[in-house]
């Protein structure tokens, strides 16, 4: 077992934090108080080539791989959760194209996402359709050279401001699961309606309800066949929850650090506060559970790039990872009391991102559920 990062990679590593500090930094806690979309930092993302860490040279990327991908995301989102969002949406449909588009597909919709000229997104969930995907409502009916689409999703990182993202709908209702197809769109047809939904943490990611009324779709944009849109659906979660791991264990960290800064300055009763025993209780927790969830995390990006399977494990350093951010940011926000929520210092910001880790790409509770069903020989996890 090697736990060395080549040079390549710590450069990468560094090139992100040196980005999230100079560029991010700055500006996160405005940008998170007046809820700021930064498409100009989205698009340096694009020109540094962080969206293209797994996608190959030919269609833009940098074929640098999946570690590279978390180390970049992990930095990000140490200094902004909301920024870290903007990566998945661009990763997780290229990533999907990539595996299951036609080369036609692969061309024409991966560059723009790698580059960060088309804003990505993924729309799966829908109100009576959460941690339950199967349950979806709405509807893809071929006519002629497209397909018509009808209903609604909810919940979409980047709704209100996607130019490409990917749409997963039934086509065939009575086929259960596998009667769901998977689309890619530029969502410039009539027949869409965006609503912006506000919530309380990630403000600067925009996220939107989207209404289809007689949405039409080209038939050539549907990846893979009929039917094929659930196992591309999963497939396609499993890669964005790594992205999701990464993010919280950024968020972790930030916490920690915070807390441990504070602990170095701050004075109470006459000595520093991090001599204190139950400050250094909490401390010690939030550093075991953010390495713990590190090494959770860099291990399913490596079997990533060993083309080996790794759900399971994908799905434990998920769980992991947004436990570990929720308990930091809170063990943060004792140590610096009214320092601490107070909306003045970023610990209340970590405290509310962290929240959304426990709810996006799969629940702490449904990771627990595919982490347990495969324990017990329920429902194996690891997919070919
Ligand atoms: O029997 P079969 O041949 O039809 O196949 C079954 C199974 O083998 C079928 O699907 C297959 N399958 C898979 N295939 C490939 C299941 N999992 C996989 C896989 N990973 N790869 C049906 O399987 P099933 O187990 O009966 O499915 P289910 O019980 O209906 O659902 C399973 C499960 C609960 C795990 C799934 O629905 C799920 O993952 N739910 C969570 C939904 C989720 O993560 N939503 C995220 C929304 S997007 C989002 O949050 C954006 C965040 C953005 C950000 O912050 O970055």
């Amino acid at each position: 077992m090697d736990f060395d990062l080549s040079e390549e990679l710590i450069a990468v590593r560094d090139l992100a934090r040196d980005f999230a500090e100079k560029e991010i930094a700055p500006t996160a806690a405005k940008d998170d108080r007046e809820h700021t979309f930064r498409g100009d930092l989205v698009k340096k993302m694009g020109d540094l080539g962080f969206y293209g860490s797994v996608i190959p040279e030919e269609f833009g990327g940098t074929g640098l791989g999946f570690l590279a991908m978390v180390l970049i995301t992990e930095e990000i989102a140490r200094v902004h959760s909301a920024m870290r969002v903007a990566i998945n949406m661009q990763i997780g449909p290229a990533l999907t194209l990539l595996q299951f588009g036609s080369k036609e597909q692969k061309e024409k919709f991966i560059p723009g996402l790698v580059s960060g000229d088309t804003i990505g997104c993924f729309a799966i969930t829908e109100p009576d359709a959460g941690s339950d995907v199967a349950a979806m409502r709405t509807s893809a009916t071929k006519q002629g050279d497209d397909y018509v689409l009808n209903g609604g999703k909810i919940w979409i990182s980047n709704g209100p401001v996607t130019n490409g993202g990917l749409i997963y709908a039934y086509t065939d209702r009575a086929q259960k699961h596998r009667g769901m197809s998977a689309f890619f769109t530029d969502w410039s047809a009539s027949g869409l309606t965006r609503k912006s939904l506000q919530t309380m943490g990630a403000h600067c990611s925009p996220l939107g309800e989207l209404t289809l009324d007689n949405f039409k779709i080209p038939a050539a944009n549907r990846l893979g066949n009929e039917g094929d849109g659930f196992k591309i659906c999963m497939w396609q979660l499993n890669q964005t929850r790594l992205n999701c791991a990464a993010g919280a264990l950024g968020v972790a960290r930030a916490a920690q650090e915070a807390a441990v800064n504070y602990c170095n300055q701050r004075s109470q009763f006459g000595q520093k506060i991090g001599e204190f025993q139950m400050n250094q209780d909490l401390i010690a927790q939030m550093i075991g559970q953010e390495e713990a969830a590190r090494l959770l995390v860099y291990r399913a990006a490596w079997l990533a790039d060993q083309k080996k399977p790794n759900n399971l494990e994908t799905s434990i350093a998920k769980y992991t990872a947004a436990e570990a951010a929720n308990h930091a940011a809170d063990a943060a926000m004792k140590i610096l009391g009214a320092y601490g929520y107070s909306t003045e210092f970023p610990v209340e910001r970590y405290y509310r991102d962290a929240k959304s880790y426990q709810i996006v790409e799969g629940s702490s509770n449904v990771q627990k559920m595919i982490i347990a069903q495969d324990a017990l020989g329920y429902r194996k996890a690891n997919r070919a």
